[in-house]
């Protein structure tokens, strides 16, 4: 079952049994609407209104008088309902959750949510892209958020991360160059949520340390075909504190269940106009319909030890570890399990912070992740009215505190107990204090660590060495671009590389400096000759020798690199078959199929003449309650191929051979056969497609009944066997020839 946009979810109150602590949390907070008799339309006031339709005048024609309280606050409050939208990521979709840890991390650190096997932690999850602001298309070429809050018995933890392992730049100091150069000309403000223009490839050719995650965001990477089958990483390097102090490096994963997909470029193009709201609506229908995503979690952990025993610095983020070297261990699960209940309260209040941190975790020296630290909490200052965001209901936490900060705009607590510390009501303080006269620091660098490893579950920042020339400078590893650019590369598929070539020739083409695009073609000729030379063609540029000759190495793993590897998972379960219902189809063969396909994990909609009844062969058209009619989901000049991940055509009567010659049925297999999407068809279908739809694509002779091409991943035939519907559900999508 889809989202369901009547309304009905608002009528009631939902039970409260079976809900987390976050959820029943946020139901203090929460107002449902069902006119139960106590409650009443009011204003500000909440006094009882009468009349919301006309404002009040003297006489009928006489001028609207100031004095109507009602009136005016409806227009106050209305005048005042928009916030800023985040500088970055402003479009979004949340969704709450559950963590559940299935391997404890206790070697590592003390963090109960990483150690206490079981354990359930309540989640809010945000997906996001990054430059198009809140009402931009989602199909648009971007990076995509993958922020998560923990909501943990020792405070809320938030991972801020992206679907891509690395980053653009090296030091948060540019960060604010970075997106500007990304964000709309600022003269006309265009384009829009799309870095297909001078001034982002601009800052890139000039930046050379972007050549990675430039690799990266030509890639399909940036066009996932679901957050559900989106990976995410936490980007930087942290650091885990275990119980004795022990400090590991730890790079953070989430691996969806689903596997990792990407749409097409052209189904992008064209989803961006037929559903601007193509990923948040996957997203809502998926947990409306109880197929709840789920990513699994895990860690590559380095010891200090390591630290410089790679090629490469771990406190750059624009590296990876590759998992040949530290292999990921996977330690918990995240299961999406509740749309928001009120998108601003929830989604667009949610404020991440990077320093959101718990007793256990902590921040390795990173320089992206210590600017990160501070711009998160600045921003929501500005975002979100003042210091008191973090008491909004969906940001604070569920375990207890005491706080001595107070007042400030919007406070919405009532706090009693001293609001100063030390005092004499002994106000618990978690810190042990070495000398045990109420101030929270130590005077030896013994005394320290002997204060955290007390009592290390309540250390905040574990004690560790920190000394270095004060200077503006950069460790010397951090000037490599080029390795990690090619081991990208060189580990994509041969189809992958060429999505990235086109890719380019999107980007740049929207370029008109030929200075940018002279450059930008040499920066990747230092990732790869021939991937320059390919795309050189678009722009009549003759490429030169490279530098840095590609190494020709490539990496694997549990998140591999290519969407082709097989480590990847390739699963029928969250894709959305179209089957076409047009009058006279045949009705069993549609209701086996699709409960096939339900029991299967699929998504099943039906595409008919009309929404509403289409009427199988047997029963007279208009019968509406004849058994057997089926409910349709979209008329076929609602709706296109893009919208589905495979189709299917049932065979049926005359009448329904004739609905199929029509134009823009046709082109649904037309299309939908472009973009190598599986397509299956029984009877009547069969010769329809091979000779009308694609006249001399199918390697079938003239007369032939039945065909089956799992390049294509079409299959045609008579009867469809177990086998042929298990490869035909294989999705062989995005591979050309
Ligand atoms: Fe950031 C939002 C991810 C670098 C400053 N960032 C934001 C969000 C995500 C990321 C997912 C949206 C969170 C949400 O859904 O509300 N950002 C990243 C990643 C980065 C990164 C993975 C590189 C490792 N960001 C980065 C830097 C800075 C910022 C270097 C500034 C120094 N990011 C912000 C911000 C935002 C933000 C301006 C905008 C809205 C917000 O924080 O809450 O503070």
């Amino acid at each position: 079952m889809p989202y369901n946009g009547d309304g009905s979810a608002w009528a009631e109150r939902p039970a409260t049994s079976g809900m987390n602590a976050k959820i029943a949390d946020l139901d203090k907070s929460s107002v449902y609407c069902p006119a139960d008799g106590d409650k009443h339309l009011s204003v500000f006031s909440n006094a009882p209104v009468d009349n919301l339709d006309t404002s009040m005048r003297a006489g009928t024609r006489g001028p609207t008088s100031i004095a109507d309280p009602v009136a005016r606050e409806r227009i106050s409050h209305f005048d005042h309902e928009r916030i800023p939208e985040r500088v970055v990521h402003a479009r979004g979709a949340g969704a709450h959750g559950t963590f559940t840890l299935h391997t404890s991390l206790e070697e590592y650190t003390c963090a109960k949510v990483l150690t206490k096997v079981g354990q359930e932690t309540p989640t809010f999850t945000r997906f996001s892209t990054v430059l198009g602001s809140s009402g931009a298309a989602e199909t648009a070429r971007e990076v995509r958020g993958f922020a998560t809050k923990f909501y943990t018995q020792e405070g809320n933890w938030d991972i801020v991360g992206n679907n891509i392992p690395v980053f653009f730049i090296q030091d948060g100091i540019k960060f604010i160059d970075l997106i500007h150069s990304g964000k709309p000309e600022p003269d006309v403000a265009l384009p829009q949520a799309q870095t297909a223009h001078d001034s982002f490839w601009d800052f890139m050719s000039l930046t050379p340390e972007t050549l990675h995650m430039a690799a990266w965001s030509l890639s399909d990477y940036t066009i996932p075909r679901s957050y559900r089958m989106m990976k995410g990483f936490g980007v930087n390097t942290y650091v885990l504190v275990s119980a004795t102090g022990k400090r590991t490096f730890a790079k953070f994963h989430w691996k969806p269940h689903l596997g990792t997909h990407s749409l097409v470029w052209d189904e992008c193009l064209k989803l961006g106009g037929q559903d601007p709201d193509y990923l948040r609506r996957d997203l809502a229908d998926a947990i409306a319909g109880g197929a709840f995503p789920k990513y699994e979690f895990g860690v590559q952990l380095v010891s200090e030890e390591d630290e410089e025993s790679f090629d490469f610095d771990l406190l750059d983020c624009t590296k990876l570890i590759p998992e040949e070297l530290v292999p990921i261990k996977w330690v918990g699960t995240l299961e999406l399990n509740k749309n928001p209940t009120n998108y601003f309260a929830e989604t667009e209040q949610v404020a991440f912070c990077v320093s959101n941190m718990v007793p256990g975790i902590d921040f390795s020296n990173d320089p992206m992740l210590q600017l990160r630290a501070f711009s998160y909490f600045d921003t929501q200052l500005s975002r979100l009215g003042g210091p008191n965001f973090s008491s909004l209901p969906i940001n604070r936490g569920v375990c207890p505190f005491i706080s001595t900060a107070r007042d400030g705009h919007s406070q919405h607590r009532i706090q009693a107990g001293p609001h100063y510390y030390p005092n004499r009501f002994q106000t618990p303080n978690a810190g042990k204090c070495p000398h045990g006269k109420g101030q929270n620091y130590a005077t030896s660098e013994a005394a320290v660590k002997e204060a955290a490893l007390a009592d290390p579950e309540t250390m905040t920042f574990a004690p560790h060495k920190v000394e270095g020339l004060r200077a503006k400078q950069r460790p010397p590893k951090f000037a490599d671009d080029y390795t990690q650019a090619q081991l990208f590369y060189n580990s994509l598929s041969e189809v992958e590389q060429q999505h990235m070539a086109e890719a380019f020739a999107f980007e740049l083409g929207h370029c008109d400096s030929r200075q940018v695009q002279e450059t930008m073609i040499d920066r990747f000729n230092e990732m790869d000759h021939d991937f320059a030379v390919t795309i050189a063609k678009s722009f009549d540029y003759e490429v030169g020798e490279p530098k840095h000759p590609n190494h020709g190495k490539k990496t694997t793993g549990q998140q591999p690199i290519s969407m082709l590897d097989s480590n990847n998972t390739f699963t029928a379960a969250g894709r959305k078959v179209g089957i076409m219902c047009l009058d006279g189809f045949d009705g069993l063969q549609v209701s086996a199929l699709s409960t096939g396909l339900v029991a299967m994990g699929c998504v099943v909609q039906f595409v008919g003449q009309r929404k509403g009844p289409a009427y199988p062969n047997g029963v007279k058209v208009g019968d509406k309650s004849a058994s057997g009619v089926q409910n349709t989901d979209f008329p076929v000049e609602g709706c296109r191929s893009t919208m589905f991940d495979a189709l299917f055509f049932p065979t049926g009567n005359d009448a329904f051979a004739k609905s199929l010659e029509s134009g823009r049925v046709i082109h649904f297999v037309r299309e939908a056969f472009g973009h190598f999407k599986p397509i299956a068809a029984v009877g009547v279908a069969v010769p329809w497609i091979a000779h009308k739809c694609l006249p001399g694509s199918l390697d079938m002779k003239a007369d032939a009944t039945a065909a089956f091409s799992s390049k294509h991943g079409l299959i045609l035939g008579q009867n469809i066997t177990d086998s042929e519907a298990s490869a035909w559900t294989k999705l062989t999508k995005g591979v050309k020839d």
